[in-house]
């Protein structure tokens, strides 16, 4: 991650990484998609919302994402050198279709303590859940899907968000939605209030969605089973293991291995 990166994550909540996927890498997952989404998708709303979950089970290209090398720095970095893989999903989105208003934050539950934070101290960024969202195919100005308060992961004010701006009824100056070319990477942390603006183009919004946290930290309650997988990179066992940091039955969590 370089300073600037670095100073614009801290500042915002949120980062854009261009042309993380070349060309042939968002071709090669465009193509899996259109050979096997369609038949995976768990929710396929009539408003245009198609979702599935463990996307990374569909194919080598896919399963590829969880350690692709120009990631692994940046996890490094926000997460610290021991990642627990949390989950992954695909969003897309037809015209009018959305998954949902603004949420996450750090402090949108009265009563559960969320694995979602973002704190600063002795020159270390420390995140809870990280979500990466690659783009698949292009998103313009005002076309919708991911948008989020830059800032608001260190807002004190969260729960005054008017509840009308949450769902999307009142355009406001403080909620943006980035532009984004295929093969480009959203990366945010979840204590950043974001959602799902409803989609507006004609193409099909696509984008993959891998969450992570720190190796002691889990927010999805399903884990990953290694045995599912086949091939798998010393990185995305050591990422698969269940969370945790310490017993007895629990084999050393290993750091991952940078690139
Ligand atoms: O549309 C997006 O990329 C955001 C999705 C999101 O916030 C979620 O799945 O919880």
């Amino acid at each position: 991650m370089t300073p600037e990166e670095k100073f614009m994550f801290d500042l915002e909540g949120y980062l854009v990484v261009r042309n993380v996927l070349s060309k042939e890498e968002v071709d090669q997952c465009n193509e899996v998609a259109d050979r096997i989404a369609r038949e995976q998708f768990e929710i396929y709303r009539d408003d245009g919302l198609k979702l599935a979950r463990n996307i990374t089970l569909w194919d080598p290209c896919v399963q590829s994402l969880i350690d692709h090398p120009k990631i692994i720095p940046y996890l490094i970095e926000l997460l610290g050198p021991s990642i627990h893989f949390d989950q992954d999903y695909c969003i897309f989105l037809d015209k009018g279709g959305s998954k949902g208003p603004l949420h996450a934050g750090t402090m949108k539950s009265k009563t559960e303590l969320l694995p979602f934070f973002y704190t600063y101290r002795d020159g270390i960024m420390r995140n809870g859940l990280t979500t990466l969202v690659y783009a698949l195919t292009p998103v313009r100005k005002g076309d919708g899907g991911f948008c989020c308060i830059p800032g608001s992961h260190k807002s004190n004010f969260q729960l005054d968000i008017p509840e009308d701006v949450m769902y999307f009824r009142r355009p406001a100056h403080y909620v943006v939605q980035p532009e984004l070319e295929p093969g480009d990477l959203i990366i945010f942390t979840e204590a950043t209030v974001h959602g799902t603006m409803p989609w507006t183009a004609n193409h099909e919004r696509r984008s993959f969605l891998f969450k992570y946290n720190p190796g002691n930290t889990v927010s999805w309650a399903n884990y990953y089973n290694i045995d599912d997988y086949d091939h798998l990179t010393e990185n995305q066992k050591r990422m698969m293991m269940p969370p945790g940091s310490h017993g007895p039955k629990k084999p050393p969590r290993l750091e991952v291995i940078a690139p």
